[in-house]
Parts: C-alpha cells; structure tokens; sequence
C-alpha cells in the first residue's frame, strides 16, 4: 500500500510549553544555523608538497597483510615537516590490511590521504584477537586532514554479519569493528571514496570538529546488521553533503555530544533512514542540538527522518530541522519514538526521558509503505 502524503511546515514543540510557530528559524539564531557547504576546498596550494607513496615502504600484492608498510608510510608522512604531505595509495591494486590505526599529532602542516587503489579488510575475525575490535582504519589526533582519492575500502563484513547476535540468535552480542573511524580530528575533509560491506558502521566521526564529509558512496546489502552508514557522535560543525548510502541500518545517525551538523543532498535506501539518535541509553545523558538535513531522497527504508530516545534518559535534542525532503516507500516517513528499545531483553517503563524541543519539518513529501506517515510516539510525561 501506497500512501501519498504531503507535509508543509509544521513544528513539533515536545516537552515544553507548546508554543508553536512557523518560522523555521525561531530556534536557531543565525550564528547556530550551520552554513551551506561550499566547494572551494580543492582549491590548489602553492606551497611544497611531498608524497610518500606506501609502494615504497615493503608492501606486498600477494594477498598478505600490508598494515605495517601503511604505517611506515604514514609516520614518514606524518612526521614530514613539508607544509604539504600526501601518503598516496596507488591506483588499480589492492591491498589487503589488518586493523590499522594512523596516529597524529603530525609534524606536516597538512596531510592528505590519496586513496586510489583499494583497501580490503581480511575476511577473518581471528585477525583482530589481541587487537581493539572496535575499528578497521582509525585515523586519531589528526588536523588538517584530508583523506580522498576515488578508491574503495571494502571492510569484508559478511564474517561478522553472520555471528552477529542480531542474525543469529544464539550467539552473544561482540562488538565489531567499524570500516573508518576519525577520532579526535579536526578541519578534517573526508571525500570522493566508496566504503562498502563493513564489518559495522561505515564511517564513525567522533570527538571531531569541523568536518566536511561528501562525494561518498556507501553500500551493504538490506540484511546486513548494525552498518550505519555515517555515525557522527561528539562532533562539532560537520557538513555532510552529496553522499549515497544504502545499507542494512541508519544511513546518518547523530548521537549525544553533536552540535551544528548540516546535512544535505544525501539518497538514502536501503536501511533505516536518517535518524538522530538513538540517545539515553542505559539511563544515560545526551545532548544533541542544531541539526538541519535538507534536500533528501530515500527509498524504501523503515523510516525517513527519526528521532530516537530509550527511556530512563536524561538531556535534549533540540533544534532540529528536517526540509525539502522526498520518500518513496518509506515505512515510517516522520518519526519521533522515545520508547526505542534495541535490545534482547525488554525495556522497562520509565518517566525520564531525553527532551526533544525545537523539531521542524518542512516541505516533507513522497508515499508511505504504511498508513502511518507520522508517528509521535512520546514518553509518558511529554
Ligand atoms: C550461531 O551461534 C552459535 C553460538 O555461537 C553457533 O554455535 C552456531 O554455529 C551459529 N550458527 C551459525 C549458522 O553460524
Ligand atoms: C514497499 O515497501 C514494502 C515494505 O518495505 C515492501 O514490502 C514493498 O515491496 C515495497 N514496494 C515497492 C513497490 O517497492
Ligand atoms: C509506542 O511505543 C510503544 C513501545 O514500543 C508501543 O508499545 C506502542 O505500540 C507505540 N505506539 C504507537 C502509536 O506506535
Ligand atoms: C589546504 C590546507 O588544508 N591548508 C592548510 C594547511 O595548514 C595551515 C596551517 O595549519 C592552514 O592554515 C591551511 O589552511
């Protein structure tokens, strides 16, 4: 069944005095509002640049691991005192890489990754014993950043899809690993790549700042568990624009400690829509605020724009404005849910909850899977 709706301009004013207003930008005073991207960042500098390419540092095409030549490669990169230094993988090879983890603070004023050739995870849990399972490539401490080039990371995620406990239901709940993860990086520019298959989540940007993520292309098949797309969690004043994400979970999710995020241009489908959070789990605070996804597309996924919250939570989500936003199919197109409940055992009922104030939705439009096209599903004290 397909259900057409249409929504313009209404504002969802939670856990507070319902106050209503259509002026999307009450809540948000100008200086909050994330601005529009813009593409000059490829722009050329004059200034010296050195490549280090990892051919020269004792990697192998034969299939083995390449991990230790990578990070040769990358402190000779990193503790280049060029302005400029670029560690290239080349094109039209692939190499494969144990869990990998790039280290800054760099020495090089500016560091870009070049990726041309591809990267593959090996396709064996055993790899990561003794190693933090929590990620495949982790690049940690790093400013000015860029990592680009056209290629593909390929995080061979089917091993763990398998054992994963939300597939089968025998098997405890591990952790595992996600394909890239940047943590604590600033003015870092992440473009121009295709990550597909991950273990889980694709691309994690934690304790982050000032991030533009674009030109990304992101893909797992439908039944794949917990291979979220983008994750952004701690992050200050990211873009993430012009992406196509389609997985078997969230293709942007937006958790606690994340502030001016601006979303836009992105086609979600498969997976589970564009979702903030979810946030207060385990009786936990979050904070979330000054968040704009505009100009989206999603097909056929569970939800087209959500917001998530478990309860017992403390903390808000406010600020939020979801516009110029196009579904088809989608099972539930505009959704608030503060009774999230993602794990085996039952989710008792609780009165805290995670506060979410300030939600706008604009311009909102495609059909329904479902007869429900907007679902408020509030706690029990809002
Ligand atoms: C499911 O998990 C159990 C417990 O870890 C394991 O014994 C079993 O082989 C797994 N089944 C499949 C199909 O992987
Ligand atoms: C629409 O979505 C439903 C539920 O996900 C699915 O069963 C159905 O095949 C989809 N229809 C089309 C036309 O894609
Ligand atoms: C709201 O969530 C609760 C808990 O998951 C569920 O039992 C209830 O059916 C939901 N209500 C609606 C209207 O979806
Ligand atoms: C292109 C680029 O990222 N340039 C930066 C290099 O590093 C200096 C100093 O850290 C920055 O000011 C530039 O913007």
């Amino acid at each position: 069944m397909a259900i057409q709706f249409l929504f313009f301009s209404f504002l969802v004013f939670l856990f507070n005095d319902g106050v209503f207003s259509y002026d999307p930008y009450l809540f948000l005073t100008p200086s909050s509002i994330p601005k529009a991207p813009s593409y000059d960042t490829e722009r050329q500098s004059s200034y010296e640049k050195i490549v280090f390419d990892v051919d020269h540092y004792g990697v192998k095409a034969d299939g083995t691991d390449n991990s230790e030549a990578f990070k040769r490669a990358w402190e000779a990169a990193c503790s280049s005192t060029s302005h400029s230094s670029v560690l290239l993988v080349p094109p039209h090879k692939t190499y494969l890489l144990k869990p990998l983890e790039l280290q800054g603070p760099c020495e090089a004023k500016n560091i870009t990754v070049m990726i041309k050739g591809n990267l593959k995870a090996p396709s064996e849990r055993a790899d990561w014993s003794g190693e933090d399972v929590n990620y495949w490539i982790k690049f940690k401490n790093v400013r000015h950043l860029t990592v680009k080039g056209g290629g593909e990371l390929d995080g061979s995620g089917q091993i763990w899809w398998q054992n994963s406990c939300k597939i089968n239901k025998s098997a405890p709940c591990l952790d595992a690993p996600t394909a890239l993860v940047f943590h604590r990086c600033e003015k870092l520019r992440v473009s121009d790549l295709t990550i597909r298959d991950s273990q889980k989540f694709h691309v994690v940007f934690s304790k982050c700042a000032n991030v533009k993520a674009f030109h990304l292309t992101i893909r797992a098949p439908q039944w794949s568990p917990n291979t979220d797309g983008i994750h952004v969690t701690g992050t200050q004043d990211i873009m993430i624009f012009n992406c196509f994400i389609g997985t078997g979970d969230d293709c942007i999710s937006i958790v606690k400690g994340s502030k001016n995020v601006y979303v836009k241009d992105i086609v979600c489908g498969p997976g589970h829509g564009i979702s903030i959070g979810s946030l207060g789990k385990k009786n936990s605070e979050a904070h979330v605020s000054n968040v704009v996804v505009e100009k989206a597309t999603l097909i056929g996924t569970t939800n087209g724009v959500r917001i998530k919250t478990w309860q017992g939570g403390y903390g808000y989500a406010e600020n939020i404005v979801f516009q110029d936003i196009f579904m088809t199919n989608v099972s539930n197109p505009i959704i608030i849910n503060q009774h999230y409940c993602d794990s085996r055992k039952p989710c008792y009922q609780q009165n805290a909850a995670v506060a979410v104030r300030g939600v706008r939705y604009k311009n909102i439009r495609g059909t329904s899977a479902t007869d429900i096209s907007v679902n408020f599903n509030c706690s029990s004290t809002c």
